[in-house]
């Protein structure tokens, strides 16, 4: 059986070993110039352009047309997508499914809506992979894999909120409360995949700290971690030893935003997926 696992690029996911792969990108739009988000691309070069830029930038997710032709000719297609409470990632997808499926009744195809981002959707890939590979049938890998994102969190830290808030992700009272400008704001994906601010980082150094008391309050046990920064390795580093520190066996690995966490996170944002 051909599997695939097609993820959109929200995962900041850019290779997988054991099973055919796809990251379907979204692009980030500054005026004229547009940057996709695929495995080429450097973020931290978007960043600093976009300090320079005072135009009105925006994003756009993958269209139907780029799913079906990332599904190609698989005949399992399991796709994860970003949380569809504020992307048209999962729309997407789901339009692009019904359509392969029409035209090959006898494939198989599931969409999992993340309810989040990032490391969270890696670490739900990882399981696909893990699933497939003990060559379970398709209903069991959908239903163990729905099972495992149960027990899977989101958390992050963002320079601010402008983005989010310029392009409606967030809304306008959650980002006044937050401070939109100049505060580090710690947050986590809520239940329903919006953002949800949990708490605020008063300067760098408490960055790390914080976000490893919020993530064994909520529930961290030394399992798995797949954080994502952009241009801030010193901070991804501290929080891996923190964790390392008190769960010596934890499963840890640090990797670079993408271009759309990029935009939105911002420079020095991490995000960070973890097991409970
Ligand atoms: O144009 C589009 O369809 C993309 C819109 C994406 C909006 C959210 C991206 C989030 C990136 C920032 C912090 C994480 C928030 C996650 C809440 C579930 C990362």
């Amino acid at each position: 059986m051909k599997n695939k696992i097609v993820l959109d690029s929200s995962s900041n996911l850019r290779e997988f070993s054991n099973v055919d792969f796809a990251s379907v990108p979204l692009r980030v739009i500054a005026g004229e110039q547009e940057f996709i988000d695929d495995i080429n691309a450097d973020a931290a070069a978007m960043a600093s352009y976009l300090t320079q830029f005072n135009g009105k930038t925006s994003t756009a997710c993958p269209s139907v047309g780029d799913y079906l032709e990332a599904f190609g000719d698989a005949e399992h297609i399991f796709c994860i997508t970003l949380t569809s409470s504020l992307s048209g990632s999962y729309h997407s997808a789901s339009v692009a499914a019904q359509t392969y499926l029409e035209q090959h009744p006898n494939r198989r195809i599931h969409v999992f809506d993340s309810l989040s981002t990032g490391g969270e959707m890696t670490l739900l890939a990882e399981k696909l992979g893990e699933l497939i590979a003990q060559g379970l049938s398709f209903d069991t890998i959908v239903e163990k894999a729905n099972a495992y994102s149960k027990r899977t969190r989101l958390l992050f830290s963002l320079e601010s909120l402008r983005n989010l808030a310029n392009n409606g992700r967030v809304p306008a009272a959650v980002a006044k409360i937050a401070g939109i400008l100049g505060i580090r704001m710690i947050g986590k994906a809520s239940e329903d995949g919006k953002l949800q601010p949990i708490g605020k980082a008063r300067g760098e150094k408490r960055v790390a700290p914080e976000l490893f008391r919020h993530l064994t309050e909520m529930g961290y046990q030394g399992g798995k971690v797949r954080i994502d920064h952009c241009c801030n390795p010193s901070c991804a580093e501290e929080l891996r030893s923190l964790i390392l520190s008190r769960f010596p066996a934890a499963d840890i690995l640090i990797g670079l935003n993408g271009i759309l966490c990029s935009f939105y996170a911002e420079i020095g944002g991490l995000i960070v997926g973890f097991e409970t």
